[in-house]
């Protein structure tokens, strides 16, 4: 992959101030490299469903069951899955003392995995690793391999007779937990450098995260395969893999890191 770091790219980053303190917004792109769905591709579907329809109270209400199997489906694909070069480099980032935070979309935890520290993690969407119960405060990990069974056993909460635990994530039309967007903004508050990777730009409100950088006057950089709703608000958009293109960036900005 041969990405030429154009002249007007080197200056925006030789423009930013130093040291570098980079903020990453991260959605489902980031894991594809690691073979996890996306929640808008054509493998976003499972069973002919629609992630977006899946991913909601309404939804686990109507049908419990089948929700569970999509996120028992989920859990199966993670359990093989293996982090991948853009999540390394963001480890790097971190071991350079570049890394702010990273404000991330995807429930799969690989990030902390891969290495970044958890405290410079927002989980901002939830883990899907965990499963919590909806009448008291119990909450559980559940990834092991008889709960992953297809159409096996919902996990019950101990405290509460017959309610079933749902998982520790924020669905649609759900609020946010207030502390990751205080964190989640005040990185942005602190921040340099914005990188987008692998969002497609749809879900708020993290996809407004980019404008209020911008806002702010900070330098946004966009790593996706493909021109999103968010590239017109970038300064600059790298195409391609971002298991590919994090790595050479790296690289490219490794004189400007201590
Ligand atoms: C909320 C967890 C208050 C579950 C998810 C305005 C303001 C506030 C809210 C709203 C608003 N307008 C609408 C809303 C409501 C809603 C929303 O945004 N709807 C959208 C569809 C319009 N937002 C909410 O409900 C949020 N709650 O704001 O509360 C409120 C409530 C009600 C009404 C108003 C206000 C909660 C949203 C959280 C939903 N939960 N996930 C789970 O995972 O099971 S969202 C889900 O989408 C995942 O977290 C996913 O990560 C996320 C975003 O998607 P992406 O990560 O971007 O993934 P996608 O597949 O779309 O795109 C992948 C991208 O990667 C593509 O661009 C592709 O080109 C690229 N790519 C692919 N391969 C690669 C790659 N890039 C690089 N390299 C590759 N190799
Ligand atoms: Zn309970």
């Amino acid at each position: 992959m041969n990405i030429d770091i154009n002249c007007m790219f080197k200056k925006i980053i030789e423009d930013i101030p130093k040291p570098l303190k980079i903020v990453s917004v991260v959605g489902s792109g980031l894991s594809k490299g690691s073979g996890m769905p996306t929640f808008r591709g054509k493998d976003g579907l499972w069973r002919n469903y629609n992630a977006q329809d899946l991913a909601t109270l309404q939804a686990f209400r109507k049908d419990p069951h089948l929700v569970w199997n999509w996120y028992k489906w989920r859990m199966r694909v993670l359990l093989s899955a293996q982090t991948n070069a853009g999540h390394q480099t963001l480890v790097k980032l971190e071991e350079k003392c570049a890394n702010l935070g990273i404000i991330t979309q995807n429930v799969d935890g690989l990030n902390e995995i891969a290495g970044n520290d958890p405290s410079r993690i927002v989980e901002i969407h939830g883990r899907i690793r965990y499963a919590r119960c909806m009448s008291c405060d119990y909450i559980t990990r559940w990834d092991t391999e008889e709960n992953i069974i297809e159409d096996g056993p919902i996990p019950k909460c101990p405290n509460c007779p017959n309610t079933f635990l749902r998982p520790d994530v924020v669905w649609f039309g759900e609020q946010l937990d207030h502390n990751d967007l205080y964190k989640a903004t005040d990185w942005i508050d602190q921040c340099n450098l914005m990188l987008v990777i692998g969002t497609s730009g749809t879900v708020y409100p993290v996809a407004s995260f980019p404008q209020i950088a911008k806002n702010q006057g900070k330098i946004v950089i966009e790593f996706n395969i493909e021109p999103t709703p968010l590239t017109s608000i970038c300064d600059h958009s790298i195409f391609g893999p971002c298991e590919e293109t994090l790595p050479k960036f790296l690289e490219d900005i490794s004189y400007l890191l201590t």
